[in-house]
């Protein structure tokens, strides 16, 4: 745990040249461990039994958990999410083009573009930062085949709006749920809805395997497909191929750490909640700050804390915040900057150049998200909060001066 030097006044920030507040730095996405204890027991069984990847008993084991918690019929491991997303697509049989949202991490997009299919960007819900289902139908082609939503900051999509549409298309429908594990809507857990979700758990998300991902889904043959084709398209018997496959497989070391996660999850939810809380008292009222509020009333991880910065009204842009938070070793991020047609391989694509989406480009200039998680403290998010309130207050004279 750091510890904060001291309160920093207008004069005393690094960005006029003056020594940091915090002697180490902070990071958004510091993982959240586990019960050591019980981490490195687990890695011992694991190497006793000799059985380190393909189908091992604490993958076996940690998909159960998985599917118990989300209440799906299956959930299927994978390597990582991206790869997850990949054969979902490749499962479902789609062709052609896929609606996402623009405002995403680039992984939903570049799966879909990874395996020949083109990502048409949708615009975003200015509130709920997801894709927008009012105009999701105006970007259907005769060579639509899918829609997939991002339940960003763990937000669901609407679900019934998307799924409406899809049902009126013929489209198949499926969520990159990277951010979502363990939160709901209308209190039934993200995980069944739409053909099939994908949920990450990579280092920096809420629940981790190190690296990691899962495709939940209440599809039995759909379930069947996703899980083969993760494993070179074999189908249980042995040498004998169905499928064009590929390797997604966990590792029994990712499923070891996942499922000892997953024991930690009511602790983990409990401080980022805790987190939460702190940075709603100093941040919610703050002005040209909104700050991102999530669904108490629903289950959810709160692992991402969320503001927008909007530069009319502090006189001071997102970027600049940005810069006095990391010249003070704060170090809260842009995601997700640029938008999607504005970054590689989409903007110099003709079919992305010309596109405007006013709302996930004043996303894209506006969200700062900042560290939480269990590798944070409370003294920690208060100076993190002093910090921003400085910017914000003094956003006229901090901009003329850097
Ligand atoms: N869909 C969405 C909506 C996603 O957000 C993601 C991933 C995916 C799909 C794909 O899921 P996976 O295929 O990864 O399972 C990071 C993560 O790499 C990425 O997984 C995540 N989203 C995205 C939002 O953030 P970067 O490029 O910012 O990662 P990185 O490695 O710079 O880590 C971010 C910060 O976290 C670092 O500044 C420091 C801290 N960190 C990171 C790691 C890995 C640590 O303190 N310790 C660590 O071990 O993309």
């Amino acid at each position: 745990m750091t510890t904060p030097l001291h309160k920093p006044t207008l004069n005393d920030l690094a960005i006029f040249g003056n020594a940091p507040a915090f002697r180490d730095k902070l990071y958004v996405g510091r993982p959240n461990i586990p019960d050591r204890d019980k981490l490195f027991e687990r890695i011992n069984t694991m190497l006793d039994s000799r059985w380190l990847s393909n189908q091992g008993p604490f993958e076996q084991a940690f998909e159960r958990r998985c599917a118990e918690i989300l209440g799906v019929k299956h959930a299927i491991a994978m390597t990582n999410a991206t790869l997850g997303l990949e054969i979902v697509a490749h499962a479902l049989g789609l062709t052609g083009e896929v609606i996402v949202p623009a405002y995403t991490f680039v992984a939903t997009a570049h799966a879909l573009r990874w395996i020949g299919l083109t990502p048409v960007l949708c615009d975003a819900d200015p509130v709920t930062h997801n894709i927008d289902p009012n105009q999701v139908e105006a970007l259907i082609t005769p060579r639509t085949s899918a829609i997939c939503g991002t339940h960003l900051w763990g937000t669901p999509c609407d679900v019934d709006a998307l799924a409406a549409i899809g049902r009126k298309h013929n489209l198949r429908l499926f969520y990159d749920a990277a951010h979502a594990f363990a939160c709901s809507t209308r209190q039934v857990p993200i995980g069944g809805f739409g053909d099939a979700e994908v949920f990450s758990f990579h280092a920096t998300k809420f629940i981790n395997s190190f690296e990691g991902g899962i495709v939940t889904t209440n599809d039995d043959g759909l379930a069947e497909r996703i899980g083969n084709m993760r494993r070179f398209g074999f189908h249980g018997i042995p040498d004998s191929v169905k499928y064009l496959g590929t390797n997604a497989k966990m590792p029994e070391i990712s499923a070891v750490m996942g499922l000892t996660s997953l024991e930690s999850m009511p602790d983990i939810i409990a401080v980022n909640r805790r987190n939460y809380a702190q940075y709603e008292a100093a941040l919610g009222e703050l002005d040209g700050v909104r700050f991102y509020r999530h669904n108490a009333q629903e289950q959810h991880n709160f692992q991402y804390v969320v503001i927008e910065v909007n530069e009319a009204v502090t006189g001071i842009s997102r970027d600049k915040v940005v810069r006095v938070l990391q010249a003070e070793n704060v170090l809260a991020r842009r995601y997700f900057a640029p938008g999607l047609h504005r970054m590689e391989p989409y903007a110099s694509d003709p079919r992305y150049a010309n596109l405007h989406l006013p709302v996930t480009e004043r996303l894209c200039n506006e969200v700062i998200l900042l560290p939480s998680g269990t590798a944070v403290s409370e003294a920690e998010i208060a100076e993190t909060c002093h910090l921003i309130t400085l910017a914000v207050e003094h956003g006229r004279e901090l901009s003329g001066r850097q």
